[in-house]
């Protein structure tokens, strides 16, 4: 698929870029690798970085290169102004998933304000919200599909695969567009389909009761209010006591009506995407 110079280039202009990153990135310690001593300025787009618009665009050069891994990397969609770094995860269902949304350890606050869930806040490494702007600009390029995994507290796991999803620009408030359910979590994003983002100091809910993103907290696509509420606020199981503590982390059609989830991970993907080379 691609000319071997390309790859050799790509390889070592990007992978090594990559790595230094993460290191940087990750280092609190910054012996942690002594030899590396490269400069990284943050505005400066990384070799390659341009090439890849997603984590699907990204997959051959792994695959060719015998490197599918998970792990950070730089793109920059079509409609986006510069470069950013996603997790990308190469190895569910196929793996080309650039992950907008993980939970896993209840260490970032969620419950957040529009500014912060339209730019992103939390590292890509861990914990975190991609940011509104950024998934338009992923989802506006092609036809994108969502990946929902879900996880509980006893290690069960569970996912929502949506054939259609993306979301309008800010004048639309990010219009949640999403459908073509498949998968064994259950649909508990069809009830949102249409709706506008809500944040704690925004509601564009169809609510004239509720605040729901006040509610139920976090940032989502608020209907009359929710059927799922992942950006809800997260719970250790000895906190949580069902309806006196609220939904916390939430998927209605996999645990019912009071269980707060350990565990989220949303990440979109081409529908076109080839998945064997
Ligand atoms: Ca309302």
């Amino acid at each position: 698929m691609y000319p071997t110079c390309l790859v050799t280039f790509l390889i070592a202009a990007l992978l090594p870029f990559a790595a230094a990153d993460q290191v940087q990135r990750e280092g609190q310690d910054d012996n942690l690798n002594p030899h590396m001593d490269v400069e990284v300025q943050k505005n400066d787009p990384p070799p390659g970085a341009a090439h890849f618009t997603d984590c699907a665009t990204l997959y051959p050069l792994l695959y060719w290169t015998s490197s599918v891994q998970d792990g950070v990397f730089p793109i920059k969609p079509a409609a986006s102004s510069d470069h950013f770094d996603v997790f990308c995860d190469m190895t569910t269902d196929g793996g080309g998933w650039t992950v907008i949304q993980k939970r896993s350890d209840g260490r970032l606050n969620f419950v957040r304000n529009w500014a912060d869930y339209k730019d992103g806040f939390g590292r890509v490494q861990g914990e975190h919200w991609l940011g509104l702007d950024k998934i338009r600009n992923l989802t506006s390029q092609n036809s994108y599909e969502l990946y929902v995994e879900l996880g509980d507290w006893e290690d069960n796991f569970a996912h929502a695969k949506y054939s259609t999803f993306s979301i309008g620009d800010e004048s639309s408030d990010y219009t949640l567009h999403i459908g073509g359910y498949s998968g064994d979590a259950g649909d508990s994003m069809e009830y949102h389909n249409g709706m506008k983002f809500s944040a704690t100091d925004r509601d564009n809910d169809e609510s004239s009761t509720y605040h729901c993103a006040q509610k139920f907290s976090g940032g989502w696509w608020h209907n009359r209010c929710v059927y799922s509420a992942l950006n809800g606020p997260y719970y250790q199981p000895e906190n949580y006591h069902g309806s006196d503590t609220g939904l916390g982390v939430y998927w209605s059609q996999w645990k019912g009506g009071y269980y707060s989830l350990k565990a989220t991970k949303m990440m979109v993907r081409p529908r076109n995407y080839i998945r064997n080379l």
